[in-house]
């Protein structure tokens, strides 16, 4: 018999099924978001190389938190996970000064009530990760909050151990990464509480859609980076001229090769693993 999956939820490029009470269905989808804009052209198997990395580092991160992943479905792109209640706030861990961090950083000298050192520049290495939580924007992009909003929305003693654990996270696969070629920037978890109220990691870790992956042989501080997986796709975009406003453009032939390329080699490369055994095998994954 079949089994019936209900639609509970879109994401840009994932969508969301409840299996039953107890367990969903988060399956990613070959789209690409550039500029916040989906396009109109998919990149074959990204869906795949971000599921089988979530995967992946959730296998490798149990020993410091226990997280939602039940199994990986023979799609290679679906993860059976626990269905939890989820914490209200994004946690988000910065290795480097880039993207909103840097732009408050411009403004106040601060990131989510992290006073940093005057004279940074852009994508400049912070001498130790910050944890700088968010909102979750239904609409529109997330708003860095302070760590005391953050702690009135999940509680005191919560908001320490959600600080902490997203910080060993960070450090164990940021240190992981660069031994293998890829920066990680920065990095945006999601938490969720069981019925016994342990803290509980959910949504994806530690892919190039929650993460920003950056080539460490030509990171230069001091201006942006290249993306190690979209660098094609935004290079493409802006010989264009492209207002950035939907519908974004479509991509040639060259632009989806080079990407999907990039996006298997940063699996390869992190997992120490051919992607085309991955397929065969999507939960030797985990082993
Ligand atoms: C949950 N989202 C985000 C929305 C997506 C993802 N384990 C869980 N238990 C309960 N709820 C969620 C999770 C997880 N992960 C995650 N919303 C709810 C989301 C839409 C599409 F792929």
């Amino acid at each position: 018999m079949p089994e019936t999956a209900t639609h509970v939820g879109s994401g840009k490029v994932r969508e969301l099924y409840a299996l039953d009470d107890e367990r969903l269905l988060l399956v990613a989808s070959d789209r690409i978001s550039t500029f916040d804009v989906v396009l109109p052209t998919e990149i074959p198997d990204k869906g795949r190389v971000l599921t089988g990395l979530s995967a992946f580092w959730f296998a490798r991160t149990r020993h410091l938190c226990p997280n939602h992943l039940l199994a990986v479905r023979p799609d290679a792109r679906s993860l059976e996970c626990r269905r939890l209640e989820m914490l209200p706030i994004e946690c988000v861990v910065r290795g480097y000064l880039t993207g909103s961090g840097w732009k408050d950083y411009q403004t106040t000298g601060a990131v989510s009530g992290h006073v940093l050192p005057e004279g940074l520049r852009d994508s400049d290495r912070l001498a130790e990760p910050i944890f700088t939580p968010a909102t979750k924007a239904h609409t529109g992009h997330d708003e860095n909050i302070t760590r005391e909003t953050a702690a009135e929305l999940v509680g005191a003693e919560r908001f320490a151990e959600v600080e902490a654990t997203s910080l060993a996270l960070y450090r164990f696969a940021s240190e992981y990464a660069a031994d293998r070629g890829i920066l990680l920037a920065d990095t945006k978890f999601e938490f969720g509480v069981d019925d016994e109220e342990r803290l509980v990691l959910a949504d994806e870790a530690f892919t190039p859609d929650s993460s920003r992956f950056w080539p460490a042989d030509s990171y230069e501080p001091g201006r942006p980076q290249a993306s190690f997986d979209k660098q094609f796709v935004r290079d493409y975009c802006e010989s264009l001229g492209w207002d950035k406003t939907d519908p974004g453009p479509e991509l040639p032939d060259d632009v989806v090769t080079g990407t999907r390329a990039r996006y298997v080699e940063a699996f390869e490369r992190l997992t120490e693993r051919s992607f085309d055994r991955y397929l065969e095998d999507p939960e030797a994954v985990l082993r």
